[in-house]
């Protein structure tokens, strides 16, 4: 059975409670962590294994769109298997140390973005983001915490709001915050230097998926000539796009848009609210990882370094499923 704790966590990151990429990363990995704990069966090790096959898979079904999600989920499961377990307690030690080491890793990599990344920021830039990103929110609060004088502008982003996280949280490292509608980014626009952006999932091809209206930002600065950075570690980028896969983007109630009353007063009015959208790489001057800054264009050797094993493994089984085929 799967822990009520697990259970929640995965409850969370489907309603929200708990959202962006890297934040979703790390509670799929803290609930795996808290699944080996609480395994209570001593005998068979395949038990095991399929018991925290089937948390994975929970887990994983929770939000399609971040790559850090499954990502995260295979950090732990192939250092698992690459580490040849003989006995449940050998398996759920690695499970809870492998758990615990992405965690680290993801904290270090959000730090280490905002130390890279703030040199792209200089003393009297106007910069805008949209959404609620740790990434992006470290670099700026590193920026300023270096001297340089920052004024913010940030996106309400509707139809949640993620937006007033940021404003607050920027005020609260004491910067100098603006929130703006995001139907104001166009307006506003003339008087920014640099927009910083997150990102949910970073494909082969450089071409970025974010929240919605990402896209529509990166138009307005490709059109002003102001620079469009992407802050997104490396467990954002998406080995399956390096075979063609597609992100799947997903689309949320509509009650996130309007009042459910609202809805019944209208049945004729439809509602659409797609969570993501893609902004392609020619609109991006570059991504800000942990291990560097690249053009988007690099993606996907980023992609060959980190997840040589994975995309190998990837191309095995696609080659597979061909021969498969009458
Ligand atoms: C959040 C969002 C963020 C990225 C990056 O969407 O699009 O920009 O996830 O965030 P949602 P971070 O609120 O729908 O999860 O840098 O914190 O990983």
């Amino acid at each position: 059975m799967i822990p009520v704790e697990v259970v929640k966590i995965a409850d969370d990151i489907r309603s929200m409670r708990i959202r962006g990429a890297g934040r979703i990363a790390r509670a799929a990995a803290r609930a795996l962590k808290i699944a080996a704990e609480r395994y209570e069966g001593e005998g068979e090790l395949e038990d095991f294994l399929a018991y925290i096959g089937k948390v994975a898979e929970l887990l994983a079904s929770t939000r399609p769109t971040a790559v850090s999600l499954p990502n995260a989920i295979n950090y732990v499961l192939m250092r698992l298997s690459r580490s040849a377990p003989r006995t449940v307690s050998e398996a759920k030690s690695a499970v809870i140390s492998f758990s615990e080491e992405f965690i680290n890793y993801s904290l270090s990599a959000v730090r280490r973005i905002g130390e890279i990344g703030s040199h792209r920021l200089s003393d009297g830039d106007v910069v805008l983001t949209h959404c609620n990103s740790s990434a992006a929110i470290a670099v700026i609060v590193e920026a300023h915490k270096q001297g340089k004088s920052l004024k913010v502008f940030a996106t309400e982003t509707r139809p949640k709001f993620q937006g007033l996280i940021t404003v607050k949280a920027l005020a609260e490292a004491g910067l100098d915050v603006t929130l703006i509608p995001d139907s104001a980014v166009r307006l506003v626009m003339k008087k920014l230097d640099k927009v910083i952006v997150g990102a949910d999932t970073v494909a082969a091809n450089g071409a970025v998926v974010n929240k919605i209206g990402t896209s529509q930002i990166a138009l307005a600065a490709k059109e002003a000539n102001v620079d469009f950075y992407v802050a997104a570690e490396t467990y954002k980028f998406s080995p399956a796009t390096v075979l063609g896969e597609l992100v799947e983007i997903e689309e949320r109630s509509a009650a996130e848009v309007v009042s459910e009353s609202y809805i019944r007063a209208h049945p004729r009015v439809l509602v659409l609210n797609p969570a993501f959208d893609v902004t392609p790489p020619e609109y991006i001057d570059a991504i800000i990882t942990e291990k560097g800054i690249i053009p988007p264009q690099a993606a996907f050797l980023v992609l060959t370094r980190e997840y040589g094993r994975t995309i190998t493994d990837l191309v095995v089984k696609a080659t597979a499923d061909l021969e498969e085929q009458p």
